[in-house]
């Protein structure tokens, strides 16, 4: 299937002569780091209101930063609690261009496809709800009263609640992503996936059988006390940034990092404080004292070998193994009995190289292991976070100070949204309770998650599909079969602040309905109004916006929410939605009754930074079948490619925000003004006969079909042989959509198999 250049659903081609490159960084943030969050706040906003914004970022007062799900420090924080992706993030959101009926009015639904990712968030903030009525080419403004009077219109026709799709996107606050899950469930489904799908979820799996609980165990001063730090998969200094100060913090006490990524990426080699500069002007603290490289999805069998070590070396900590844990002699055996040949040839890593890094954490004994998507978005995701626990497990490194599992969650809330009941499968007890405050029965069959939800729309089997925030459309696999089920909905609704491809690919129907940001402040009947959120180390605080809104005819994402479900439910319903939307203390009442350990949720949430969830593993109590903690024993396995073709991850630039693009630059890898490129090994390139920045065509090739991408430029960069990279969204048109983690469901977005060739495109170079 080529790409269907009459379709609005792919990201169009780049200007190839733009793009340049550079010598990538040794170290993240800096002076140029603080230069381009002013630079990209002041070409977005007046002065008065990016100072105004950033004095509000994660203060104890202020509003949570829409970015990533770092922890804010407890205690001092300084007056810039913000990093340069913050920055850019508030910037865009703050942003004084307008996507307003006007706009819409000059910009066909064909012609705004033709817009990059860049332009269209360039565009500004949605202003009015919008409608896309059958057959028109342009969005129209409509009120909220017809808006949601249309939209009940199509929930009302629904012959059965499952056809009805609810997406979340993780940037919801819990009090909107509470009332979602409600809505959906008083309709009568369970059908609730969420970008967690396609991000987490295989952490959350595999941590809830081991361990009990799908969350990480450690918090910020656990990091800051580490003696060891194993950093998987992740690339902080471009996606976590505010965790570089938490890593330099653990050098400066003495910790020990190991980076684990067939990158060298920045942010792992070294760290230039930017509030420090004055004192050390041009000095980087360096991070990893030690740096492998494996091939992709290489981390099973290098822990394994970790494993191997520990063993035979007898420095496992036999006393918490004997205590907490089951199923240790089966895994014993089967790891002495691993050869390291296989683990070398898996890995791609020298034996001396896993050693090592074994010998390094027996020695320390306090260690935290940090993941991100360089884990969890392969076939055996799963079983490779199965396997560091495993690690963990055998150092008793898991519930005491300074030691521990650190999942590094992605978007600011979507731990939040998962406690509030965003899950197509959410625990019998959770239901019972929903059924007890609001008397009706919840539905009890599971839901679809996101593959299944777009293999459901794909079959016609769903008539609408409901996104509070995101951009299902270019987040999703598979764009070309995932906008196919995109077009076969009678209706396609996304509430939103900024204008997105998923809003050009529509159902029969589409409605926009834009909200209030973060940073706005949220007046309902003339009361401030405040939400909360919960971060990736399980601190619930409060978020309190104070910006002039975008436009006077926004509403909160819980206003629509609520508004929305009033109307489509009607009679049905026993929520009262009016007094929710009215006053979102009441929404807290509720959850303080549905949600465990969110009693008294209105007194506690008032606490400066908030209070901590608690977590059982944290203080060595297993909430698993067993009591204990459990070992898992399956062979090790790493996905490898057919002869001749490569193993590609796509992962993000320095200017996104997942599917938002803020800019055209990649500064630590030294890329400018493109995204269409393709990373290769120096030699692989050689051997393909390409020159630098040549264009290529990319094919990926899985049991349920082949799929295509054209015009990359090919890129020089060190990773190993047989090994590529790509961005998303630009790369998404290749993962296949039958290609997920096992358990977990989530797409392979780090191991599509490709073949590489020179370009058919025509004037190409
Ligand atoms: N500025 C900014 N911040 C963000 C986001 C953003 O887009 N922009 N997105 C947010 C979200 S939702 C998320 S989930 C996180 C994502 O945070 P990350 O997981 O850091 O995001 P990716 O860019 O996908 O980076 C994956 C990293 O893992 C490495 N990697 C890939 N495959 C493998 C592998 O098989 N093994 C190992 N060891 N390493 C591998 C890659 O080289 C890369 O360095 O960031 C959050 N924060
Ligand atoms: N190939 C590939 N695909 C991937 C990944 C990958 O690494 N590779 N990563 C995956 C991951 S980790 C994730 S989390 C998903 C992300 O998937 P999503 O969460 O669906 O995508 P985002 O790009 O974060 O969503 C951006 C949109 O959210 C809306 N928005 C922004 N702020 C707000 C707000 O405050 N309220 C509301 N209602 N809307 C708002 C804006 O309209 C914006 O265009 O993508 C996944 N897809
Ligand atoms: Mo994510």
């Amino acid at each position: 299937m080529p790409q269907t250049p009459e379709s609005n659903a792919f990201t169009p081609l780049e200007n190839p002569a733009e793009l340049s490159t550079r010598t990538p960084a040794h170290a993240a943030a800096g002076a140029a780091a603080v230069v381009s969050s002013f630079r990209h706040l002041l070409s977005r906003t007046g002065p008065l209101r990016a100072a105004a914004g950033m004095l509000g970022l994660n203060q104890t007062t202020g509003f949570d930063c829409p970015s990533c799900a770092w922890p804010d420090p407890d205690g001092h924080r300084s007056a810039f609690e913000f990093c340069e992706n913050g920055a850019k993030a508030l910037a865009s959101e703050i942003t004084s261009s307008r996507a307003d009926p006007a706009f819409f009015a000059q910009h066909s639904i064909a012609e705004l496809a033709r817009h990059s990712d860049f332009e269209l968030d360039q565009a500004g903030r949605l202003t009015h709800p919008m409608v896309l009525r059958p057959g028109a080419t342009h969005y129209q403004a409509i009120s909220w009263e017809d808006a949601f009077a249309l939209a009940a219109e199509e929930f009302k026709a629904l012959p059965v609640a499952d056809q009805a799709v609810f997406y979340t996107s993780g940037r919801a606050s819990n009090e909107a992503a509470f009332v979602w899950q409600l809505f959906a469930r008083q309709l009568g489904t369970n059908n609730l996936p969420d970008c967690s799908n396609m991000c987490h979820e295989s952490s959350g799996y595999a941590m809830q059988e081991a361990i009990g609980v799908g969350k990480g165990t450690v918090t910020l001063d656990d990091l800051h006390h580490a003696d060891m730090i194993l950093l998987m998969g992740q690339n902080p200094g471009t996606n976590h940034p505010r965790m570089l100060t938490a890593l330099q913090t653990c050098v400066r006490n003495g910790g020990h990092l190991v980076a684990v990524n067939p990158l060298r990426e920045a942010g792992l080699l070294g760290f230039m404080h930017p509030q420090e500069m004055l004192g050390t002007l041009g000095k980087a603290t360096p991070l990893a004292a030690d740096y492998l490289q494996p091939q992709l999805n290489g981390d099973m069998a290098l822990l394994r070998g970790m494993a191997k070590t520990l063993v035979e070396d007898n420095t496992i900590d036999a006393d918490f193994i004997r205590a907490h844990t089951n199923g240790f002699e089966l895994y014993a055996n089967a790891v002495r009995s691993q050869s390291w040949e296989e683990l070398e040839q898996l890995s791609g890593l020298p034996r001396e190289a896993m050693q090592r890094t074994a010998r390094a954490a027996a020695t320390r004994r306090n260690l935290i292991t940090c993941w991100a998507m360089g884990l969890t978005q392969h076939r055996n995701a799963v079983a490779t976070i199965r396997e560091v626990i495993n690690v963990h497990l055998l150092l008793g490194a898991i519930g005491k100070p300074a030691a521990g599992l650190c999942p590094v969650r992605g978007h600011s809330n979507v731990q939040g949204d998962r406690t509030m009941g965003i899950f197509e499968k959410m625990p019998e007890a959770f239901l019972d309770r929903l059924e007890q405050e609001f008397s009706f029965p919840a539905p009890r069959h599971h839901g679809y998650d996101t593959v299944a939800s777009i293999r459901a729309m794909h079959d016609g089997k769903v008539g609408i599909f409901a996104a509070l925030g995101g951009n299902f459309l270019q987040a999703a696999p598979d764009t070309e079969y995932t906008a196919q089920a995109l077009s076969n909905c009678a209706l396609t609704l996304h509430i939103a602040t900024k204008l997105n491809r998923s809003h050009l690919v529509t159902g029969r129907t589409a409605l926009i309905l834009p909200c209030l940001g973060r940073s706005e402040e949220d007046l309902r009947d003339g009361v401030p109004q405040f939400v909360t959120v919960e971060d990736s180390m399980s601190m619930v605080h409060a978020s309190r916006g104070s910006l002039k809104p975008a436009s006077p005819n926004l509403l909160s994402e819980t206003a629509i929410v609520c508004g929305l479900a009033a109307v489509a439910l009607a009679q049905k319903t026993t929520v009262p939605w009016d007094a929710y939307a009215a006053d979102y203390d009441k929404i807290r009442d509720s959850i303080s009754r549905v949600v465990p350990h969110f009693d008294h949720f209105n007194e506690r949430v008032l606490a400066p930074g908030g209070f901590r969830l608690p977590n059982d593993a944290s203080r060595r109590v297993w909430d698993t079948d067993s009591g204990k903690a459990g070992f898992h024993t399956v062979p090790v396995s790493a996905f490898k490619a057919a002869p001749g073709r490569f193993v590609l991850q796509t992962f993000r630039s320095h200017d996104q925000f997942n599917t938002t693009i803020y800019g055209m630059n990649d500064r630590y890898r030294g890329i400018s003004h493109g995204r269409r490129i393709i990373f290769m090994n120096p030699a692989d390139l050689k051997k393909l006969g390409l020159r630098p920045l040549q264009q290529v065509d990319l094919t990926s090739y899985w049991s349920d079909g082949i799929r295509h991408a054209e015009g990359f430029q090919a890129i020089p960069y060190e990773m190993p042989s047989g090994n590529c990279a790509a961005y998303y969204p630009e790369a998404n048109v290749l993962v296949p959509l039958g290609s997920a983690a096992d358990f977990s469901g989530t797409p392979t977005s780090k191991s599509i198999e490709v073949s590489i060739a020179p370009s058919r495109l025509p004037n190409q170079i």
